[in-house]
């Protein structure tokens, strides 16, 4: 048995795994887990995956615009069988606008899940990133949708795969009233989401490990990990509150939060 922490794939495998991911992500197609072939693939080599198509991206020309915390409420780690959360890159590809129409044609199954979405004003290094760190670099919080998408078949990963997928990140939309850290006690907010005007899901946003500051800390002791910071100017999601809702096309989503008002699109 490996130890988490441990690189056990090769660079060829690294490259392979990498480009069978992106392959997935850019046709919107679903593919095994790469632990059915790698069993005893460890989280490093998920990270080693994930570092790789950041790398190939950025090389593409997309913009490297923050990070998002994930698996960080009870919620989603018990709807995805998994007990310790990850993290994953953001670029410029993956922005939406509010109130847009969102295509699902290049999506596989997406689903959506409101998260408090943080601005940084500083530069945050790890380890030892505490949850006061991050408030004290927070330029501003504002509230946000994010739009899942495994490439996974089933939506069913362990967390190796899942890292290696860039815990399933597709698209993101940020929006609402964008809020001072000092203003708010970002353990109590609560959030409400509607699906077709209906409500669908709800909770409050201590369900991210007790704050959601707590989730961009363990977030930037991952980046050390890595040999990497969170610069000032980023945009951090702090992962799902509730549990994710799938979406199909003519699905309206409106994510309202106490506070930070809300955030719609339509998906066609
Ligand atoms: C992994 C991504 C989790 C969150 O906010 O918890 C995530 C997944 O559930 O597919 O983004
Ligand atoms: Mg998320």
């Amino acid at each position: 048995m490996s130890r988490n922490n441990e690189l056990t794939l090769s660079r060829e495998d690294i490259v392979r795994l990498c480009e069978r991911v992106e392959g997935a992500q850019r046709g919107a197609y679903a593919i095994t887990k790469l632990t059915d072939e790698y069993p005893s693939m460890t989280i490093a080599d998920g990270y080693a995956v994930q570092s790789e198509l950041r790398r190939r991206y950025l090389a593409q020309g997309h913009r490297l615009v923050g990070w998002k915390a994930g698996l960080t409420s009870k919620a989603k780690m018990q709807q995805m069988g998994v007990d310790v959360p990850s993290i994953g890159f953001l670029t410029d590809r993956m922005a939406r606008p509010e109130s847009s129409a969102i295509s699902t044609a290049d999506l596989v199954h997406p689903r959506v899940e409101c998260e408090v979405a943080f601005v940084m004003k500083k530069d945050l290094q790890g380890p030892g990133c505490t949850r006061q760190n991050v408030l004290d670099a927070t330029d501003y919080v504002l509230p946000a949708v994010e739009i899942i998408d495994s490439r996974y078949s089933g939506f069913k990963f362990d967390l190796a795969s899942v890292i290696a997928d860039n815990g399933s990140s597709a698209r993101f939309v940020g929006g609402g009233r964008a809020r001072y850290v000092e203003e708010l006690d970002l353990r109590t907010l609560g959030v409400v989401m509607e699906k077709n005007g209906e409500i669908v899901t709800m909770g409050a946003s201590a369900a991210v490990l007790g704050h959601p500051a707590e989730a961009i800390a363990m977030l930037v002791n991952i980046l050390a990990g890595m040999g990497e910071y969170l610069p000032a100017g980023s945009f951090v999601m702090s992962g799902g509150i509730t549990e994710a809702v799938p979406v199909k096309p003519g699905d309206s989503i409106v994510a309202r939060f106490q506070e930070l008002g809300s955030v719609s699109m339509r998906f066609v």
